[in-house]
């Protein structure tokens, strides 16, 4: 294999893996499609696309305005939802959602932005959890209700399909946790790292052998 085409496989493989590993297993995790809400207004829904209710009054869809501005896009999600307004009465308005993701075996993190409504502890709870694995958010004195990243390493023994889902904890009184930006995407493994390193490295060696014959040949 010449230079170039050996540089081109290191460098190939350098950019699989970086798209590899932008790939966000979510579908809509930014709330943007998937409902009806426009500008600066709410309402519940059973299913948001992907995301469907697994317990409780809705997936409630808020816009840009309504109480704070999306982490990213126009809308984000308040799991303590009401039970007008599209969600359904008579259900508790701390709601658990969910969507299914098509996972293989091996290692991924979840990313997901959290705002609590109110600073009063106890109002703005949320679990989320893939199989087996989860993170919580909640508010905390000193946190004030900034939006904020919360991240979670999680692993696949077995390919197939598992459940993503966040529920609302604590006070169910209509003001719960925001969420916004969900992103489930694969840590690369040790091994492929090894490979293009084993590529560069390759490049390397042929880059000298060519040198030497071109000073033998001179
Ligand atoms: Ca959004
Ligand atoms: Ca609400
Ligand atoms: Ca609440």
């Amino acid at each position: 294999m010449n230079k170039i085409a050996t540089f081109g496989l290191a460098a190939a493989l350098l950019i699989g893996q970086a798209a590899h590993a932008a790939t966000n297993f979510v579908t809509n995790g930014s709330f943007e499609a998937g409902h009806t809400v426009v500008g600066a207004n709410w309402h519940v829904f059973n299913t948001v696309g992907a995301w469907e209710t697994i317990d409780g009054a809705g997936i409630e869809i808020q816009g840009s305005g309504v109480v704070t501005t999306a982490q990213d896009g126009n809308f984000y999600v308040e799991l303590d939802s009401d039970t007008t307004n599209g969600g359904l009465p008579g259900e508790s308005t701390n709601t658990t959602m969910g969507q299914w993701l098509t996972l293989g075996q091996g290692s991924y993190q979840l990313s997901f932005w959290y705002r609590p409504r109110t600073s009063v502890l106890g109002d703005n709870g949320i679990l989320a959890s893939i199989n087996g694995f989860d993170v919580s958010a909640n508010t905390a004195a000193s946190k004030g209700t900034a939006w904020e990243q919360y991240l979670l390493d999680f692993t696949i023994g077995t390919g197939g399909d598992y459940l993503l889902s966040f529920e609302a904890l604590g006070n169910a009184n209509e003001y719960g946790g925001f969420i916004d930006n969900v992103i489930v995407s694969a840590i690369p493994e040790p091994e492929t790292w090894l490979l293009v390193m084993l590529g560069f490295g390759l490049a390397g060696t042929t880059f000298r052998r060519r040198n030497r014959m071109a000073v033998k040949l001179a």
